[in-house]
Parts: C-alpha cells; structure tokens; sequence
C-alpha cells in the first residue's frame, strides 16, 4: 500500500503550491504525501485505508451498496463553536461574534501543536474548487490532511483533485488550508479507528491572509474546510471586499402550474431544516420543486443587476436524523447507494438505521458507538449529529441548472429559525433594509449540529453567527451596501418559521412537504400576483382567500389563524431583548437597523 500511495506524484507547475506543500510537510512529518487526483482508483484506495484502519466499515452490498459506516470518536461529534478563532490582526475587526486571538500568538501556538503530527501517517493534499470548476463565482482551496476519511469526504463534498490543480494552473491564487487530527503515531504505535485530539481542538481562520488552520478534529465542519471555513467564514470577508454575498442559504428551484420557474434562496441555522427544504416534494399539485444547493450560497451581481447564486459545494453532509419516507424522499432515494454515513446505527443485516428513518426500529442494532441497542435501550441508536456524505449527483431533485457557471438569479431570501412562539408561519420585509433589520433581530433554538447545550434560544442574524468571518456589524452594513449598487435588483425577503407548538410542545404546522404551501405563497408574492395584507411587523398572508392555500391541509382554521397571527404583545415583550442584542455591535451598528427597531416599536405600539 505504500509504495502505491508515493506513486503519486504531483501535477501541478505552480511552485507557491510546492513550496507551500514542502513547508507544511517539513512541519507535520508525515511518512508520505499523496497529491489527490480525484480518480476512482485513488477513491478505492482511500476506502480501503480506511476500512484496514477501522474507521469505516462496507455496508451490506445488497441493502447499500457502495456505502460505508464510519464510527468517529464520542468526543468528535459536532461542530466546536469554543474552539473556533478568527484571528484578524485587530480584535475590532472579529467582533462580538467571534471568538479573536492574537494572529501572532495563534501562530506560536499552532506551530507547535501541529509540529510533527502528522508522524505515522499520510499526509493528503487536497486540491478543490468551490463552486463549478472554472466558473467565475468560484475559489480554488487546497488541504493538507492526515485523515483518509477527510480526504474522501472532501472529494463527495468538493470538485476535487487533477481538474482543480488545472483550474489553478501555475499562478493561480488558492486558499490553503491545513488540517490534523492532531493524533501522531510514534514509534510505530497502534492507531485507533478515530483518531483525534479531545482535548486540544482549534478551528482557526487568519482573514487577512486568507488562511485556514485545523487542529484535533476530524468531524464535519471542522475539519472538512472547504465548507464553513472557507465557502462561509473565509468567503464572507472575501465578499466583503469584493462586494458580493457568501451566505449559510439553500438554494431551490420553484416552478408554478403554469411553468413559470423562480430561484429562492433560504437561510435558515444548523438543523433547522435547509436540506430538507431544498429537497422537499410538494404537497400542492402542479407545484414543482427542484435542488441547487442546500447550506451554502455563494452569491454575485449579474450584469442585469440580479443576484447570481451557485453552490459552491458539490455533495451533501446532512442531519441523518429525521429523515424518512414522509419528511424527505428524496434524500432517502439519494442515500440508497454511494453514501458515507457517520454515527448512524447498523442493522443485522448490514444497512444502517437511524430515529425516524423508518416508523419501526429494529429490534436490534449496533448503535453509534458500537454497542448493542434495542428498542428498549435508553440512548438513541444513531447519534442525533449523525451525518449521510453523499454526492448531489445522486439526488432526484437537483436542477438540471445545478452546475451553471453562470449561477442562478435569485428572487427572493427566505430567513427562519427554530421559534416556538411569537414568529408567525410567514412575513414579508416591505423592502430590503426592513429585510435587513429582520435578518439582524433572528433568533433560534439552538441544535445537536454544535457542541453545547440544545434547545436555547439565541440571537443567529441571518444564521450567519458561527460563520461570519469578521464584525457582524460590519456584515450588516454590507449587506445594506450592496443594495446600493447602481442597478441593483434586489431579492425579497421573508421570515418563515416551521417549528411554532402548542402548549403541549407539539408542532402547530406539519413542515416538510406542506412547506410548498408557503413557498408558493412567497412565488405569487415574486411575480406581483400574491395578496399580502400590511402588519405591523410586515407583510402577512391575508387568513383564507387569497392567502396560503389550505385545500387538502390538516390544520384547523384556528391553528391557520393562530400561526398568522401578529403575536403584539409577544412581539413587544421581546424589543429590550432586540435592542441589547444589536447594541452588542456597537459603533459598527449600522443607524439604520435602530432606526428600523423603533419604527417597529412605534408601528406595534400603534396596534
Ligand atoms: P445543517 O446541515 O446543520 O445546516 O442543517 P439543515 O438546516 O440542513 O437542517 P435539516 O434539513 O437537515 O433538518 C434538521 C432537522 O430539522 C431534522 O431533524 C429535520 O427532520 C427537522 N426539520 C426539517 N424541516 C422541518 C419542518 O418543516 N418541520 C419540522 N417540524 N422539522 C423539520
Ligand atoms: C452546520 O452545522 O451548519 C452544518 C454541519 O452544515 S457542519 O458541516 O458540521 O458544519
Ligand atoms: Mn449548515
């Protein structure tokens, strides 16, 4: 296995690349380099890397085939929001909403971690672009990793290997990115199948270098850098300055019975429900919906002034958890095969399980974290972070469209969060500063999709608050900057909120499919034909005629009023709360977001 992996030689004439790969390596001490090519053969050999290592096991070829189980370590589970840097060469320029340390003193401190551990192992250099290869929406990265299980997951997740380097060519500008798990192997000591460093964990960003650093982690977002570390937390200060959008947004396609197409994006925050919405299967008839993208919007002016958006990922790393043959087909036909699952349970006879995946669970399974579970075991069967890797390609619904280089023109941004009161089913901002404001004041029930406590509601502006790579003030004021550009056509923008409860905590609207309704809502709105009736939070759909359509619905009109209602009083309770929070960004607060919260004030104490 060895000598097939230094077979590999590089195959690029760009000497910063080089040199770069050469110094990282003189650093980390790998036993090999392996230049990734992309190629199937080299994808056979990663896997079985990983399976000689025990870090991924082949699923039944007959239930899943061409799929793989990876168990990753109980204390690498999720995204570490406490580990994650920004460390701009001033403090004022991270903001309140990062977490900042001292360029310098970070380097000291990852200079010394990252010497030497990559010993004992291969190091992978991982060429990638974001976004269709040579479009120009699109940034070329390149990895250093130890893991194989990154490796492969970059290449479902990513266009990566020999056409990325091409792309690149000799001169070309890349954002490097290096990684270890931060687990050397010395003196020929035994690895374990999940190698990482619990303890000592940095996900770190240098914005003005354009630089990502990546330590003791291997799971997701941490470590698959391409994703939030580059296309969010590098890319948001990359389109700061170049004056676009990199945004934590879906991307679908909306066709009416009538044939008319429209693209909508939607940010919504981890776990909240993008891959479902990007995927859902319409419950309205005639209406279709198709995919572009599910986390990651990458989004720039076209020459008529509309926004363009591509995806700039090329895979799916989805919440496995939840999804079934009700909530999401799609993504369950998509999973049949080809697919890297992460902390799900396996079956007896080879496949993989998770809660909800099916109404009735096995009667046995091995469970996460390799023990046995039955329906009557305490702990979930499948970790509730558990994550399918699977390449877009795969999916029934994506748009044919899906790859343009040229993006897609979006017409609306849809914002939303976990909130179970006070936000109603669906508003509309009256224009793109009130839009602005709304997407400054979102709050949402955090989720299992980062380490810490679940369940807490928290300020997440436009669910950009772990990803923003600089002073969410000054994104804010961007974001009302762009507006300004001569001829620009901005989207609309609306807030939706999926998860309202009853008081016994049982979900008021039925989500999924039925979301259609209010995308087709938001559909009328675009192409002037919706009715809307003004509020003062917004622009609601009138209750009954004219509104969201009910026919075929399980609600009850109350509960359809109930969810359309203006909340007055909720909704006054919480403007101290909306005031501290955006007086947290200070003088980078742009007025015109204080101005919108007391013009909000004063329209609700009016009535
Ligand atoms: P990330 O990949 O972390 O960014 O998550 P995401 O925003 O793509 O969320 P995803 O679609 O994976 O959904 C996360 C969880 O929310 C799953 O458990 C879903 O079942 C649940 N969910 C998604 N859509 C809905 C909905 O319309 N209603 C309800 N009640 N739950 C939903
Ligand atoms: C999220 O947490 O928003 C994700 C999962 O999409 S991760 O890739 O781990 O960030
Ligand atoms: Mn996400």
């Amino acid at each position: 296995m060895a000598n097939t992996v230094s077979q590999h030689q590089a195959r690029t004439a760009h000497p910063g690349l080089k040199a770069w790969v050469d110094e990282i390596a003189t650093l980390t001490q790998p036993d090999q380099v392996h230049w990734c090519d992309g190629s199937v053969e080299e994808q056979g050999l990663l896997v079985q890397t990983l399976i000689d290592a025990g870090t991924v096991e082949k699923l039944s070829e007959t239930r899943r085939p061409g799929s793989l189980l990876a168990r990753s370590d109980p204390a690498d589970v999720a995204r570490v929001e406490d580990r994650t840097f920004i460390c701009a060469q001033r403090e004022v320029d991270a903001g309140p909403n990062n977490h900042w340390r001292d360029p310098e003193e970070m380097r000291a401190t990852l200079h010394a971690l990252f010497e030497g551990s990559m010993r004992g192992r291969t190091m992978y250099v991982v060429p990638f672009s974001m976004g269709p290869l040579g479009s120009p929406i699109s940034y070329i990265g390149v990895q250093l990793t130890d893991s194989a299980y990154v490796a492969l997951s970059m290449r479902v997740m990513t266009r990566m290997g020999q056409p990325a380097l091409d792309v690149l060519g000799a001169d070309g500008d890349f954002v490097p990115c290096v990684h270890s798990v931060g687990a050397p192997l010395l003196d020929g000591a035994k690895d374990v199948p999940w190698p990482c460093n619990g303890e000592n964990k940095y996900i770190v960003h240098y914005p003005e270098t354009r630089e990502i650093w990546s330590f003791g982690s291997g799971y997701g977002g941490n470590a698959l850098l391409g994703k939030k570390c580059f296309a969010l937390r590098i890319a948001s200060v990359m389109a700061r300055d170049e004056g676009w959008l990199a945004e934590h947004m879906l991307i679908l396609k909306v066709t009416s019975p009538e044939g008319e197409a429209r693209y909508i994006a939607g940010a919504f925050p981890s776990a909240c429900g993008k891959t479902n919405l990007a995927m859902v299967v319409p419950t309205l008839p005639d209406w279709k919906v198709e995919t572009i993208g599910d986390d990651i919007a990458w989004m720039k002016f076209g020459e008529d002034g509309q926004l363009y958006a591509v995806n700039p990922e090329s895979g799916f790393f989805g919440v496995a958890p939840g999804t079934g043959a009700r909530t999401n087909p799609n993504a369950v036909d998509m999973v049949s095969r080809d697919t890297v699952f992460t902390n799900c349970a396996r079956t007896d006879d080879g496949d993989v399980w998770w809660e909800g995946m099916t109404g009735e669970p096995p009667a046995h399974a091995i469970d996460w974290r390799g023990q046995d579970w039955t329906p009557d075991s305490e702990s979930p069967a499948a970790h509730p972070n558990a994550r399918f890797t699977v390449q877009a390609a795969r999916c029934p619904s994506m748009a044919p469209e899906w790859e343009d280089p040229a993006g897609v023109p979006i017409s609306a941004i849809m914002l939303g969060g976990r909130r179970p009161n006070v936000i109603p089913l669906v508003h509309e901002a009256t224009d793109w500063e009130h839009g602005t404001f709304m997407g400054s004041i979102m709050s949402s029930e955090t989720t299992i999709a980062q380490a810490g406590e679940v369940g807490k509601l928290r300020f997440d502006p436009m669910a950009m608050l772990p990803f923003c790579g600089y002073h969410m003030g000054d994104y804010f004021a961007h974001w009302l900057t762009v507006a300004q550009r001569e001829g620009a056509r901005m989207p609309r923008i609306f807030y939706v909120n999926w998860f309202r409860r009853d008081d016994d905590g049982a979900f008021l609207w039925p989500g999924f499919g039925e979301n259609s309704r209010v995308l087709a809502w938001i559909f009328r709105r675009i192409t002037g034909e919706g009715e809307a009736v003004q509020t003062p939070i917004g622009l609601l759909p009138p209750v009954g005629e004219g509104g969201i359509e009910t026919d075929g619905l399980d609600v009850s009109p109350e509960t359809m009023a109930e969810l359309l209602a203006v909340d007055t009083e909720g909704w006054l309770a919480q403007l101290p709360q909306f005031r501290e929070h955006l007086e947290r960004f200070g003088d980078k607060l742009p007025p015109e977001l204080i101005a919108q919260l007391d013009a909000l004030e004063e329209r609700l104490r009016a009535g």
